[in-house]
């Protein structure tokens, strides 16, 4: 079994992609699935609870790579020994990239990943609940149930962990583009943010009165649904977790209380209907005036300037106030347009909350290294896919490209400049696909933005517009129809996009009046919501705090339109991730049922072969993944170093023209052999490596050159 069903993809003997998916499907059906290719970890969601994450914990620290099964703990454990410098040479800020399409399993991975680094720490334990406690939070807030994932983020987020040393002393959350068209509209089989479920079933009758929280069935926005009992159940659970986390990160009570409130003032919106008089005038249903009235009540503001701002857009020309009414469809669209608007600034105020709350406390000349971790949302292709889909799937254009660039464009790269002998690895470049996005001056968001300057333009424009520039692009494809419909080939497969409403959410203007109503509002969280300006890369920023930061973080005062700050946003994270040194998760979904033990082999396959899984492979066999520039080398392993390139167990690693190449076992086997030549060696190399001492590294160097010849 050992031999045919190897932990290492790296060491098949035999190298097609029937022999892997026979692997990996015999290691899933005897539930291991976690796989390792050379360093790069492979996890197939089992869609059912495993045993493996008890005694697993105080086995993977420190561990060496052969000396257990691979696991997503291993990762953790690799990605803090780099951070520590205790593995390998490079830089001290670390970075774990999970991938894999929607409901593949990377929250799950990145909870995993989080809860074993806080392990290996040993934070101080309130931190450390802290930190824990921010997912939970966040999940209720940004997830919710979708085709593809009971679960499923709707929306990115980067989690920096800020180390002195070994110890934790804070963390950062970036977050990327929530889905908040899901407020006011989820297709079939969907939910709302669960938040609003766990909140019905697990608050106390007497604060569903003081919030105003009648039967869920009621809201539109809920579209009249609610959960079955034992839902119910798990649901008041989750509400117990929800508060318990926002105690424990440091929420005050009466910002609890704001934040129930706002909620329960977007469902009230959501049911508030319109109608024409006989002057055409509009005015709020009958049916419907208590819900005004409910709003108004919960978003702490008068009713009439509710219902202004409702039916009539109020702009200023050359310094006068023109009011123009709206039809049933404005006003529709401003009711849904407030909706996404609280609630997106709730959820930013969260994670600008917890930021603050989980800010390291320590002096500001003390060096933090960092270890980030990447969990977005997944590769998704519904029946119908709108403009936040747009933006996902490139997400995970630019992660693929981050992938494909570490891992075959820099290696191939320096074997060239360095004159290693090497047969070329071909890999599926995606380069071409985010060009197509992200080029200037006529990538799709660029034209996007055109569009969307022009007040009149429609989304059969924008569309046009594609079309004529794109027609002949080899990753775009034309779609005759009356609706506005276009296709891209992704990395992962074709998606048709709908691209009504793509100008109206790439504007995602606040109407002056609706910001004006809610900054007068009595309710303070409210009124310091839309007080607060929103930063170039999208974060949520306190009015008095922008005097105190740098111009750079701010917009103009022309807003940015939203695919604009992506763009920039994603631009900021691959900076950073680039600079940090890289650990991948590549995360598989099974079967599309989300059901356990069913391993759908065509699902695999293609996953497999969108990732580049093969080829990954080839170049983990064959290549050379470490590849130190000499005095990196010298300086790591400076008083040991040639008794362990001599040592006759280092075998197969090579020698270019400034850097060594190793293969990815080597880095282990080095911390070994260094670790056997004993304490003393290591108390001299910890003294020399500050300061190299020059005449060693020209000896080295001699030598190295010398061996290479
Ligand atoms: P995703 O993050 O990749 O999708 P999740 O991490 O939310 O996917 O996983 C989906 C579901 O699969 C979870 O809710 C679990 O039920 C199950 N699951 C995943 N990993 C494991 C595991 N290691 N053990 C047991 N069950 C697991 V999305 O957020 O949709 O892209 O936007
Ligand atoms: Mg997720």
């Amino acid at each position: 079994m050992e031999e045919k069903l190897p932990e290492d993809l790296a060491n098949l003997s035999q190298l097609d992609e029937q022999s892997l998916l026979e692997v990996l499907t015999g290691r899933f059906t005897r539930n291991l699935i976690y796989t390792y290719i050379g360093d790069i970890l492979v996890a197939i969601n089992p869609f059912k609870y495993l045993s493996i994450y008890e005694k697993e914990v105080s086995q993977y620290k420190c561990h060496e790579k052969k000396s257990l099964p691979p696991h997503i703990f291993a990762v953790a454990d690799r990605a803090y020994q780099s951070m520590l410098g205790r593995l390998a040479t490079g830089p001290k800020n670390q970075c774990i990239v999970i991938s894999g399409e929607s409901g593949a399993g990377k929250t799950e991975s990145t909870k995993l990943l989080l809860r074993h680094i806080m392990e290996l720490c040993k934070a101080n334990s309130q931190l450390e609940q802290q930190i824990l406690q921010v997912n939970p939070l966040l999940e209720a807030f940004g997830n919710a149930q979708t085709v593809m994932n009971d679960n499923s983020s709707r929306f990115g987020k980067y989690i920096q962990l800020r180390f002195q040393n070994s110890s934790v002393k804070g963390a950062k959350i970036n977050e990327y583009l929530l889905e908040k068209s899901r407020v006011v509209h989820q297709d079939e089989g969907e939910q709302n943010f669960h938040i609003f479920y766990f909140m019905f079933a697990g608050i106390s009758t007497e604060d569903k009165e003081i919030y105003g929280l009648l039967d869920p069935k009621r809201y539109r926005y809920l579209n009249g649904r609610f959960g079955k009992e034992d839902m119910v159940q798990a649901w008041c659970l989750k509400y117990a977790e929800v508060c318990n986390a926002m105690d424990m990160v440091g929420f005050e009570e009466q910002e609890k209380v704001d934040m129930m409130t706002i909620l329960a003032g977007i469902l009230s919106l959501g049911n508030i209907a319109f109608e024409t008089t006989d002057t055409d005038a509009l005015k709020v249903s009958e049916a419907s005036r208590g819900w005004l009235k409910a709003t108004a009540g919960q978003f702490g503001v008068q009713e009439e300037d509710l219902l202004k701002s409702l039916t009539c857009t109020t702009s200023v020309t050359r310094g006068e106030a023109i009011q123009r009414l709206h039809n049933q469809q404005q006003a529709e669209d401003a009711r849904d347009s407030i909706a996404k608007v609280a609630y997106g600034r709730v959820f930013g105020w969260i994670v600008s909350k917890v930021n603050e709350l989980l800010a390291p406390k320590v002096d500001c000349d003390v060096e933090l290294n960092e270890i980030g971790i990447l969990d977005i949302f997944g590769f998704e292709n519904f029946a119908v896919n709108r403009f936040e889909q747009l933006c996902i799937n490139l997400a995970n254009e630019q992660l693929q490209y981050f992938f494909n660039h570490h891992i075959f464009l820099m290696e191939q790269k320096e074997y060239k400049e360095e004159g290693i002998t090497w047969e070329t690895i071909t890999y599926k470049d995606n380069k071409p696909i985010l060009d197509l996005f992200l080029t200037k001056p006529i990538g799709i968001l660029s034209l996007l933005d055109e569009q969307s300057a022009f007040p009149q333009a429609t989304d059969r424009d924008f569309v046009d517009k594609l079309n004529s520039k794109f027609k002949t692009a080899p990753n775009f494809e034309v779609v005759r129809n009356h609706t506005p419909l276009f296709t891209i080939v992704h990395y992962a497969g074709k998606v048709q996009y709908n691209a009504s409403g793509f100008l109206e959410k790439n504007r995602d203007t606040i109407p002056a009046n609706i910001r004006k109503l809610f900054i007068d509002s009595v309710t303070p969280l409210l009124s310091v919501l839309f007080a607060a300006t929103i930063s170039r890369t999208g974060t949520l920023m306190p009015r008095k705090a922008k005097l105190q930061v740098a111009d750079d973080n701010f917009n103009s005062t022309r807003k940015q339109s939203v695919g604009a700050q992506f763009k920039r946003s994603l631009a900021v994270l691959m900076e950073k991730m680039f600079a940090a040194g890289p650990h991948f998760v590549r995360c598989i979904k099974p079967n599309q049922s989300k059901q356990p033990d069913q391993l759908d082999s065509k699902l695999v396959m293609d996953q497999m072969r969108y990732n580049g899984l093969m080829e990954t492979i080839r170049i983990r066999r064959d290549g050379f993944s470490w590849r130190p520039k000499f005095r990196e080398f010298a300086e790591r392993f400076v008083c040991s170093c040639m008794s362990i390139l001599n040592s006759t167990e280092l075998s197969g690693w090579k020698c270019g023209s400034s850097r060594l190449f190793f293969k990815y076992w080597h880095q282990e086997e080095l911390a070994r052999l260094l670790e056997r030549l004993g304490r003393a060696a290591l108390v001299i190399q910890k003294n020399y490596r500050t300061r190299i001492c020059r005449r060693r590294y020209l000896a080295l160097l001699a030598e190295i050159r010398r061996q290479r010849q």
